[in-house]
């Protein structure tokens, strides 16, 4: 079998966020050697450089989305970036920037299943469930939104990204580590019935259980999407990020958590994003995402197999 080919996109922008700061997260993982650590394991990576997009206006939300014309141009950049690399047959990882872009790359995804005959399945770790809308969202900000645009629920120029809409449906959607759910958000999620693991179902049955479930029934047919929002780690590893939420992952049980998406063989798109740099001490979160994103790419203690 030829080695793998790893994509590095940068997508250095804060666009749909609450606080400025995103934006550098691209060039963060690149100091933190990134590349070179998945060179290590044996991997082919090219880096793609970085995407190009509009300034953030810093402006107040206008009928309920902040920034939604910027919004959508980034995003029009990642999917077209994320899906001619999938076409080359290569695994794509963006390099965020905020989690509103994670609508370009799954919208890119989901195209990319259609085309294959593959079956999606999306792993959404992070302390937010992004379900928000423009009636529920607190902020406006559409970092807060991308689950539900992606499922049909949002305006029609990101719900229609990929020419057709939506993209997916709830049901391909597995979130690990949430402990924020605004209160619109909480009913929609319920009703549009997302498979949510939260960190009280994390405590009452521990990651490897929780993993489990939210692994079941991945087979040789499934494209596993992994999208990494930093601030699904607990604040005292990970403070890189712009809203920390205590009470997340442990190192260690992050770290099975990514050992056994690894163990799958399934992963084929990575996003990893919300890493803010302007809120981080000598790059520690950026490379502690590292050293995670290592770990998804089968680093182990042991040889197990
Ligand atoms: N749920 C809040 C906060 C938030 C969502 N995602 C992040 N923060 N990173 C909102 O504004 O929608
Ligand atoms: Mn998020
Ligand atoms: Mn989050």
């Amino acid at each position: 079998m030829s080695k793998q080919t790893i994509s590095l996109i940068g997508v250095p922008t804060d666009i749909g966020a609450g606080h400025r700061g995103a934006s550098m997260g691209p060039e963060a993982l690149r100091v933190a050697n990134l590349a070179l650590r998945l060179e290590r394991r044996g991997l082919q990576v090219v880096d793609r450089g970085n995407l190009h997009g509009p300034i953030n206006p810093w402006q107040p939300p206008t009928d309920g989305y902040r920034h939604l014309d910027e919004v959508v141009a980034w995003n029009m950049a990642v999917y077209t970036a994320f899906h001619q690399e999938l076409s080359a047959g290569h695994l794509p990882i963006m390099l965020g920037g905020d989690h509103c872009l994670a609508i370009g790359s799954i919208t890119a995804v989901a195209r990319h299943c259609r085309e294959t005959g593959k079956q999606l399945r999306v792993l959404w770790l992070d302390a937010h469930s992004d379900f928000n809308t423009a009636q529920a969202t607190p902020s406006g900000n559409i970092h807060g939104m991308p689950v539900a645009c992606l499922c049909g629920y949002g305006p029609q120029v990101l719900t229609e990204l990929g020419g057709s809409a939506p993209a997916t449906t709830p049901d391909v959607f597995r979130q690990i580590g949430i402990r924020s759910v605004d209160y619109g958000e909480k009913q929609l999620v319920r009703e549009a019935n997302v498979g949510i693991y939260d960190m009280r179902h994390i405590d009452e049955e521990g990651m490897k259980r929780v993993m489990e479930q939210a692994l079941a029934g991945i087979d040789e047919n499934t494209h596993l999407h992994v999208s990494f929002d930093v601030d699904f780690l607990d604040p005292s590893i990970a403070p890189g990020v712009g809203t920390t939420v205590r009470g997340g992952p442990t190192y260690r049980e992050a770290q099975l958590c990514m050992e056994m998406i690894a163990d799958t063989g399934h992963m084929a798109s990575l996003d990893i994003v919300e890493l803010n740099p302007a809120f981080d001490k000598r790059n520690q979160t950026a490379k502690l995402a590292v050293d995670l994103v290592e770990s998804l790419f089968g680093k182990s203690t042991l040889i197990r197999r």
